[in-house]
């Protein structure tokens, strides 16, 4: 098993210190004047306004380094302001921070595409294009999907998450926060059963899959499909892992009816599922794959990656954007990507598991109310239940994130009943931070679930 790397490349000491309660007095002013100035709609969970931050450690703006083992939602997969990110960008930003791709194409959005098409599952032929968000990237899949299929229905999962503009509102679950008195919403989208295994009494991946398949031969009629979207693992969901056989039973139906298969790595992409894509796990190809997040340590960039004959389908014109493959973000991505493959990352994230695998396992067999340890690589949860049943406990996990908040681990929880506690540290955060940030989950549930 590989070890977890404990040379974190930071300028900033990773160790989390509490010198004042958190949020100390500067957050509490900064958090009133928010209050003032920024849309209630923009909502904030843990406490503590960021000032600077290195490797596993956001540092508050009373000067508490605490330890961020959520990565701002799997986005410093490399380390927050990794220093060849930080360099790459300086020289980038100095040299030209905007032109519009479509006006004065310059190498590093190339560069981006080349690297994509050689990473993502498959050795086809590929072509990218790049956005600026991850819910763009889903969109431009659809544009891409319709115009190459001629069709027009998209087929989305249960307890799926794909953004929060119009269509991919209408492709996520979840009503509140992210749709509720936001409708209507785009038309042609259909949501079938996923595999949920915790959830299913006993079903396989493959009979989940046949029930999703069932539906869509029924309801919609596999000849209308343009698109099958699913993330390999579901995030905001709740990290679901399917059951085995579930994707690749996907991904056949979809081939044997003319379907776009489109996985959305936005969340478990680039080495934090201990893959470059979590679609590689059971050996899956997608006909396309959206990324973003962890693809450029933090600058906005996001990516559709597929198949040559899909991707070159769409007429000239018609995939753009002014900011999609920002000079600035790009060359981020070339070192986020180039730090990955020099680092070995997927190893990193593997190493993580190990380290995390049997605490979280250990802390389900002493509390009954873990009914879940899931995921893959530095990508797990646990799913938080009522004591002696399968009923999700959102407030046990709204309590020890405050805990953990509080005792400066800016934990986060997810899931369609808000009741999963996940993980996605940073692959640089070291054996020493990630015991550290365990121990404080010890505590959590010591405090709150004893
Ligand atoms: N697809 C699989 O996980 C973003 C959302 C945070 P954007 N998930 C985090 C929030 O509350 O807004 C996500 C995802 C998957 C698409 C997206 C959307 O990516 O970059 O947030 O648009």
């Amino acid at each position: 098993m590989t070890a977890v790397v404990d040379a974190t490349p930071t300028a900033v000491p990773q160790e989390r210190r509490l010198v004042t309660e958190i949020p100390g007095p500067r957050s509490v002013a900064l958090q009133a004047r928010k209050t003032a100035a920024v849309s209630a709609g923009v909502g904030v969970t843990p406490p503590g306004y960021g000032e600077r931050a290195g490797g596993g450690i956001p540092v508050d703006a009373a000067g508490n380094p605490r330890i961020g083992p959520g990565s701002g939602t799997a986005v410093a997969t490399v380390g927050n302001a990794n220093p060849d990110v930080v360099a790459a960008v300086a020289e980038q930003a100095a040299a030209f921070t905007h032109t519009c791709f479509m006006v004065t194409p310059y190498a590093g959005y190339v560069e981006v595409c080349e690297a994509l098409n050689r990473l993502t599952p498959g050795d086809h032929e590929k072509r990218s294009a790049l956005f600026n968000s991850g819910a763009e990237a889903v969109e431009n899949a659809v544009k891409v999907a319709r115009v190459y299929t001629g069709r027009s229905a998209v087929v989305v999962f249960e307890h799926g998450y794909h953004g929060r503009t119009n269509l991919t509102m209408a492709l996520t679950a979840k009503s509140m926060p992210y749709k509720h008195g936001f409708g209507p919403f785009a038309p042609e989208v259909y949501r079938v059963p996923t595999s949920y295994p915790y959830r299913d009494r006993g079903l396989k991946g493959p009979e989940m899959a046949q029930a999703a398949i069932t539906r869509i031969e029924k309801e919609i009629g596999a000849q209308n499909v343009a698109a099958i979207i699913i993330e390999p693992i579901q995030g905001e969901g709740g990290f679901i892992v399917p059951g085995d056989g579930f994707l690749p039973a996907l991904v056949e139906f979809a081939h044997a009816n003319g379907i776009v298969f489109v996985a959305d790595e936005v969340q478990s992409g680039f080495c934090r599922t201990g893959d470059w894509f979590a679609s590689e796990y059971e050996g899956i190809v997608p006909d396309l794959v959206t990324t973003a997040k962890g693809i450029a340590d933090g600058m906005p960039l996001a990516a559709v990656t597929g198949r040559a004959e899909i991707m070159d389908a769409v007429h000239a014109g018609g995939l753009g954007g002014t900011y999609g493959g920002n000079p600035v973000a790009c060359a981020a991505a070339l070192a986020a990507i180039g730090w990955m493959e020099a680092n070995d990352a997927n190893g990193l994230a593997r190493g993580i598991e190990a380290v995390m695998r049997p605490r979280l396992t250990s802390l389900a067999e002493r509390y009954d109310v873990i009914g879940d340890v899931r995921g893959r690589g530095a990508m797990l949860a646990i799913e938080l239940v009522k004591p002696g049943t399968t009923d999700p406990n959102p407030e046990l996990a709204g309590e020890l994130n405050r805990y953990c908040h509080q005792h400066g681990v800016v934990t986060l929880t997810t899931g369609t009943h808000g009741n999963v506690f996940r993980f996605l540290p940073p692959l640089t955060i070291g054996t020493a931070l990630l015991e550290d940030a365990l121990g404080v989950l010890d505590q959590a549930f010591e405090a709150h679930a004893g």
